[in-house]
């Protein structure tokens, strides 16, 4: 699921932007809400997002069932181990389940 930054970006010189989403929720727009602790104090973006429309919601989980079973990197292969299976399910989209990405639609 997409993210945005929580704060301006800073011009480190010659238009180099530099930003570290991971260390706090807070540099993620919308918090915790947005984003995801992957691990402790690590923070990321969501998986769960099969279909891409920034919701991570029973139509995704369509997508899945669709999905279960198969080989390759699919929509549904959300911790993108080339496979579609039920570790996806329990540990990405049940997780994740009702969160949405705070981009402007
Ligand atoms: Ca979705
Ligand atoms: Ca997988």
């Amino acid at each position: 699921m997409g993210i945005l930054s929580g704060y301006n970006l800073t011009n480190n010189g010659n238009n180099l932007f530099s930003y570290d989403f991971s260390t706090d929720s807070s540099q993620i727009y919308g918090g915790p809400l947005g984003c995801k602790e992957v691990e402790p104090s690590i923070w990321g973006m969501a998986a769960g997002d099969a279909n891409g429309d920034g919701d991570i919601d029973t139509q995704d989980k369509l997508i899945w069932e669709t999905e279960a079973g198969t080989l390759g990197y699919k929509p549904s292969d959300f911790n993108m181990n080339e496979q579609v299976d039920n570790l996806d399910k329990d540990n990405s989209f049940i997780e994740n389940m009702y969160l949405s990405s705070f981009i402007p639609k």
